[in-house]
């Protein structure tokens, strides 16, 4: 039974891990400790030196270790790891792992609230119960809440959209302000709008490229510079995530901002396409192959493109915005449109959206009521929005009964009537965000259901049922004749949830047979549909809502990334119930 120093030296991390939890004295633990780091790091296999006798070669194994090594190789086991395992639970362990938490904490976690695993961790530190442990407090359970955030980080290695981008705003806006800085932007996935972001690119067209370097490296929230270079430098922030900045000079912008958007697959394709004519493109300029000096018309060998437009016209393709940038079909219709075109003109953009239809109020677990809702969204330029607090029977604080519906429609009722004296042109909606029970009827009867404007049905609960009964509950849902949005679909979480395991066809079909619109949610945490599924959906010739399920009024502003998995999901306003008038809504909702 040869183990690996690997697999040696990870299982006497374990121990050491497991006795430290246990209040084993520190100079054991750490005898472990050093046997599994020069395990790991031996020139020899420990296997061999065991057949020789030799085990003594690696410092820091003595008889003891040596004998644990000898009944591991002989026998595949190791009682005394064995008895380990089953006194200690592999979440407490796990445990460790959150900064934050050491062994005497795991321990205390363990034995005085019961928690076996970092779930049961986060939960606990979410309801407040940590605090109340003798050395804790308010601040050191934050900073546990925070570690378990970065942990779950770690182990997909990528951000949320929704987190990365205001981070990126704040250094581009930072260094537009610095001398002879011309253009800022993102590149990368995150100008893709893509929903986890590996690291944050950003591009600095410059004459004079020290300042922005110096500016850039003494940002606040950076834990440490990876590489600075006169062009180029790279820091990790403090949550991990790791920022890239460049700079180029400004007649070449187009060229870098192309090559450092990306993605890959969409480049590969790209340069192909240049090389069929006789060209290569790199981050700096397309160059001539082979080094005529002149063509036919007196272009020289090396031309240099200062905006992206020119750069897909020069190769004979219509401009690709950023986020269709995926080799998912858009090279094949770049090249049909040719240049001095766009594809896809008319994908749908912020300034597209009337309204927001999914958010919610203190009428269930929202922060702001009615009125101060509707005058953030009237900020934002909407003309309606849809109220959509949660139904009776989601375990939320105050979910709509039949009576309180009646009593909030009064509500904004007057809502209504006093911001239509101020003069503003503009509509609250009463909806709500019906349960989808798991036999796929809903929480509120019908002649309920038949006073709302609009009605978005959810399913929140039961989301690993099976593929067969989850898609015909949902369809049951959408066969209400009431039911006008189905919201957040997959029910996922991301980097936290996996999503429930529909037929998306079935769905989608009935989706449009039932006229439902389906949802993309533009909660940071869920853009739900996502981008391959948005696209299937309006394939399919089903109409999608675009709305932030805010639970406060700064929340409306995360429209924004709603509409980015719309566009990367090649989505035009005519399939975005949202962007229409609200006559034109009303009178599709009432159709049903
Ligand atoms: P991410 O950061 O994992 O979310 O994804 P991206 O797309 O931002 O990738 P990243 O940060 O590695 O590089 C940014 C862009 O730069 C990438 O989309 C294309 C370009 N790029 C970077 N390295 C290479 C490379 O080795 N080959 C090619 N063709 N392009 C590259
Ligand atoms: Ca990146
Ligand atoms: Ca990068
Ligand atoms: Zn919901």
């Amino acid at each position: 039974m040869p183990f690996s120093n690997q697999q040696l030296a990870a299982i006497f991390n374990d121990i050491a891990d497991r006795l430290d939890i246990q209040g084993e004295i520190v100079f054991k633990v750490r005898a472990y400790r050093t046997a599994a780091e020069n395990i790991l790091n031996a020139s020899r296999p420990a296997a061999d030196l065991w057949r020789e006798g030799a085990l003594d070669q690696i410092p820091g194994i003595g008889k003891e270790i040596a004998a644990k090594v000898d009944e591991l190789m002989r026998t595949g086991r190791l009682a005394f790891y064995e008895r380990l395992r089953s006194e200690v639970p592999d979440g407490v362990v796990a445990m460790l792992r959150v900064p934050g938490v050491g062994p005497k904490r795991a321990k205390e976690f363990w034995d005085r609230l019961g928690i076996t695993d970092v779930d049961q961790l986060e939960a606990a530190a979410r309801a407040g119960k940590l605090r109340e442990l003798p050395r804790m407090g308010e601040k050191a359970e934050q900073k546990i809440l925070a570690g378990i955030e970065s942990l779950k980080r770690r182990a997909t290695g990528r951000m949320r959209l929704g987190d990365a981008l205001p981070i990126a705003q704040r250094i581009v806006s930072r260094l537009k302000d610095v001398s002879g800085v011309q253009k800022v932007e993102w590149a990368g996935s995150l100008r893709r709008g893509k929903e986890t972001i590996g690291d944050i690119d950003i591009i600095v067209a410059t004459t004079d490229p020290t300042p922005v370097m110096q500016t850039f490296l003494a940002m606040p929230g950076i834990a440490e510079v990876l590489g600075a270079g006169e062009t180029k430098s790279s820091v990790r922030l403090a949550d991990g995530l790791q920022v890239d900045v460049r700079t180029v000079e400004p007649r070449v912008w187009g060229t870098a901002l192309q090559y450092f958007t990306g993605s890959q697959l969409h480049n590969i394709k790209v340069r192909e396409i240049a090389q069929k004519k006789g060209l290569t493109l790199n981050e700096y300029a397309v160059s001539r192959l082979g080094g005529t000096p002149h063509d036919a018309i007196g272009r020289t060998d090396v031309e240099t493109f200062d905006n992206e437009p020119a750069l897909y016209a020069r190769l004979g393709m219509a401009y690709i915005p950023p986020e269709l940038r995926e080799d998912r079909g858009e090279i094949e219709k770049a090249l049909e449109l040719g240049p001095m075109r766009i594809v896809m003109p008319d994908l749908i953009d912020l300034k597209d959206m009337r309204g927001d239809l999914q958010m919610h109020t203190t009428w269930s677990d929202g922060a702001s009521d009615v009125m101060d809702i509707a005058r953030a969204a009237i900020a934002l330029g909407y003309e309606y929005i849809l109220i959509t607090d949660h139904t009776h029977s989601l375990g939320v604080a105050n979910g709509l009964t039949p009576e309180r519906v009646k009593q909030q429609r009064k509500e904004i009722d007057q809502v209504n009537a006093q911001l239509k004296k101020e003069g503003h042109k503009f509509r609250v909606l009463q909806g709500a965000e019906v349960e989808v029970k798991s036999d796929g009827a809903l929480d509120l009867p019908d002649d309920v259901l038949a006073q709302f404007d609009l009605v978005q049905a959810s399913v929140h609960t039961s989301l690993t049922q099976s593929r067969e009964k989850i898609t015909a509950r949902a369809i049951r849902a959408m066969q209400n004749p009431h039911v006008n949005i189905l919201g957040h679909p997959s029910g996922r979480l991301i980097n936290e949830r996996e999503g429930a395991d529909y037929d998306w066809e079935a769905l989608f079909r009935a989706a449009l047979e039932h006229n439902v619109a389906l949802e993309i949610n533009a909660d940071p945490l869920r853009l739900d549909l996502n981008d391959v599924l948005a696209r299937r959906a309006v394939e399919l010739g089903c109409k999608l809502s675009i709305s932030t399920d805010a639970h406060s009024p700064g929340m409306l502003n995360n429209m924004i990334l709603g509409v980015m998995v719309a566009r990367r999901a090649w989505v035009t306003p005519a399939s975005v119930i949202n962007t229409w008038p609200l006559a034109k809504l009303l009178k599709w909702a009432a159709k049903k």
